[in-house]
């Protein structure tokens, strides 16, 4: 007798869950008519977004390839190799563990692997532009280690090699990290390592924002310089919310076994899975294209932002953001934030180094272009944006003016559909 499918199995969510439902058509809708240029989001693709609802959710799979504690695991075994492989492959890596929830996790699990509490690290300070993550008093990073920060220079914005040494020498860190969450220039990465060596440290390479510009060919590798290095896997990168690791094979043990007994239990395996299929999507030729697309986009919003009169910190930019000055516009960070939300351009207040104001209302904002180039944005359109951006701020008291700027942010969405 054939047995009826448990009905849990096909009632669709808006008859389940009209609430949520209604919440993720809205946030379609939202990601639709905005033009989203916050630097660490992106879009996925329809692949990753179906590999990541699938059912490889309901595996519990704590331990790693052949190796785990459960049964039943080949399926999601052939996942996670594929994700290992192709992440080995693209980045030219001795070891990858694809296991961390996020960039923090992955973080945290290096930390664990080659530190002791109390051991002395040194980071980019948060307000410089650094990560939460790499020694803030705020986080796990700052309360268990003793943390001490380099930051970039007074007039060029630049990270200064020579106070970084400085800084190296005075501190005597186990652990150096170099990567940023707001900084728009390449950093040296051979100079970062000559540092970590002169003074006996490790170097961990924090290289969330631009792993996709890396795994492109189109940024410099860190993985071939230092000894670990962390990523997200979601941001230019262009798959889904999560975190990877690569180390040199001398720290893979350390390194497993501080993410998988050490900090997490049971992997993600349907994020793992959307993993291996970024990862694919990162090999097909038409991305190394994608990740150009987001650096020359990136230099004409930079180019013609200043040449609209604002200031960009470093006055311009490496990689696929721009960290904007906003005080010669006499708005804040936040104000701005807030205007441009109102014409549907979405980004995010930040502080910028030497802020003489607070992390809640700065005097910058930072842009990125990796979301509307996934939308098949190109230069043209970019000037425009920018364009765009300069009205907003100038017409900020003229309602009539901001509804038309409005329509003609539709106008550029609706041409640039998600799907
Ligand atoms: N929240 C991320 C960013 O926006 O850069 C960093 O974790």
């Amino acid at each position: 007798m054939n047995r009826k499918c448990n009905s849990i199995f096909t009632e669709p969510l808006a008859d389940v869950d009209n609430e949520v439902a209604d919440a993720i058509s809205r946030e379609i809708a939202r990601q639709q008519d905005n033009l989203v240029m916050i630097a660490s989001e992106n879009l996925v693709s329809k692949a990753v977004l179906e590999a990541q609802g699938s059912v490889m959710t309901n595996k519990y799979a704590e331990g790693y390839p052949g190796a785990r504690y459960y049964g039943g695991c080949n399926c999601v075994d052939s996942v996670e190799q594929l994700a290992c492989d192709r992440a080995r492959q693209i980045f030219k890596a001795e070891h990858v563990n694809v296991q961390p929830h996020s960039g923090t996790s992955a973080n945290m699990a290096v930390f664990l692997a080659l530190l002791k509490p109390g051991d002395h690290i040194l980071g980019m300070n948060l307000s410089h532009g650094g990560h939460l993550t790499h020694g803030s008093k705020v986080n796990i990073s700052g309360r268990y280690y003793k943390a001490f920060s380099y930051e970039v220079d007074e007039s060029s914005f630049l990270i200064d090699l020579e106070q970084v040494r400085r800084k190296a020498r005075e501190s005597a860190p186990r652990l150096i990290i170099a990567g940023a969450s707001a900084y728009p220039r390449t950093i040296d990465y051979r100079g970062f390592k000559e540092i970590a060596d002169e003074v006996g440290a490790l170097l961990l390479v924090d290289m969330a924002h631009t792993a996709g510009l890396v795994a492109a060919g189109v940024h410099p590798n860190p993985i071939e310089v230092a000894d670990v290095v962390t990523a997200t896997t979601h941001k230019t990168f262009r798959g889904p919310r999560g975190g990877m690791i690569f180390c040199r094979e001398k720290f893979a043990a350390a390194i497993d076994k501080a993410v998988f007994p050490g900090l997490q239990g049971g992997p993600l395996m349907h994020i793992i899975a959307a993993k291996a299929v970024a990862m694919l999507e990162a090999l097909r030729p038409g991305y190394i294209d994608y990740q150009k697309s987001v650096l020359a986009n990136a230099q004409v919003l930079a180019e013609t932002l200043d040449a609209h009169g604002f200031k960009l910190m470093t006055g311009g930019t490496d990689t696929h953001l721009v960290l904007v000055d906003l005080r010669n516009k006499n708005i804040s960070g936040r104000e701005a934030e807030q205007l441009l939300e109102r014409v549907h351009i979405t980004v995010n207040k930040n502080v910028i180094p030497y802020d003489p104001s607070g992390a809640n209302d700065p005097s910058g904002i930072r842009l990125g272009t990796p979301t509307l180039t996934s939308r098949g944005m190109g230069t043209d359109q970019m000037r425009s944006i920018a364009g765009l951006i300069n009205e907003t701020l100038e017409k900020r008291a003229d309602s009539v003016a901001l509804d038309q700027i409005r329509e003609r942010v539709a106008e550029l969405c609706r041409q640039y559909p998600l799907c």
